[in-house]
């Protein structure tokens, strides 16, 4: 059980136990509205898939995030407690094949044996399988190794296609969240509409939960790990590459060790067994697969 975020027991439960919770969060008019704002930021649609977090401006960032937040702020206080912010931004999928997001999980930046960091991922407009909904492995964020970032191989390497075919899709409406545990395993597919998918996508964690970034130098098999400021997603451009500031903290040894495709079929089934008795899984997570 990690520090509660969800001012309701009935979402950190299933938080707790899917890795990701999807309920109703905001008048769909506020997201609406606050969708319009992705094309001042973008005059020219980016191709494929892009994240306003890759703008090199720290001020923009932080100018966007903030507007994401006064618009967002009422429903956020209401649906999470002792949280803090870790920013936030448009996630846009453009039609075409390159807008495919494979299967990953988030980096770990906080302690995860006490806390959880989430994406709180907001559609604003209809989102299913043919624009880019997105598919989650319930149960996941509890099954491999604690340390992850762009340049750490997966412990799931080799498996990716049995992972793929076992998610669910999750067709949201506007006004619903998907809080998602950075832990689970997750994914998006292309999108194959004409129109763009544009997303809010919301970081937070515990306001106790101390910030923490692991690097893995590419020459040996040492990995890194740095304190690092609450500002921190606001600041980090180099992406993949040692962090540019931030203060190091600890460094060891450590090879990812592969969970092999046997094990990770009975984590899987172990997981449909779990929920076999919920109607929601029966319908969308059959036994077999
Ligand atoms: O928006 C998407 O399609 C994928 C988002 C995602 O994978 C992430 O935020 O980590």
């Amino acid at each position: 059980m990690t520090s509660q975020i969800f001012r309701d027991y009935l979402l950190q439960d299933q938080f707790e136990r899917d890795g990701y919770v999807v309920f109703d969060f905001v008048p769909s008019e506020i997201v609406k509205n606050i969708s319009t704002k992705f094309y001042d930021y973008n005059p020219i649609l980016p191709e494929g898939f892009s994240s306003g977090a890759s703008f090199q401006d720290d001020y923009v960032k932080q100018r966007l995030f903030s507007e994401i937040d006064s618009a967002l702020h009422e429903s956020m206080n209401h649906a999470f407690i002792n949280y803090k912010k870790l920013g936030g931004t448009f996630l846009c999928k453009a039609p075409g094949e390159k807008g495919k997001v494979n299967l990953h999980q988030d980096w770990t930046v906080v302690d995860e044996s006490k806390y959880a960091s989430a994406t709180v991922w907001i559609p604003t407009q209809e989102v299913d399988e043919l624009n880019g909904a997105l598919k989650v492995l319930p149960g996941s964020h509890l099954f491999f190794d604690k340390y992850r970032n762009n340049n750490i191989p997966f412990s799931y390497r080799g498996s990716e296609q049995l992972i793929w075919d076992n998610m669910i899709t999750v067709p949201m409406v506007p006004g619903q969240a998907f809080v998602l545990n950075h832990a689970v395993l997750h994914a998006s597919s292309a999108n194959v509409t004409s129109k763009e998918r544009i997303v809010i996508a919301y970081g937070i964690t515990s306001t106790e939960a101390n910030l923490i970034f692991y690097y893995k130098d590419p020459v040996n098999s040492r990995v890194e790990k740095f304190d690092m400021p609450d500002d921190f997603f606001l600041r980090y451009y180099n992406i993949g590459e040692r962090p540019l500031f931030g203060n190091k903290v600890d460094e060891f040894d450590y090879e990812v060790p592969v969970v092999s495709r046997a094990r990770i079929y009975e984590m899987i089934q172990n997981e449909k067994q779990k929920r076999r008795n919920i109607p929601y899984f029966q319908k969308n997570w059959a036994l077999t697969g």
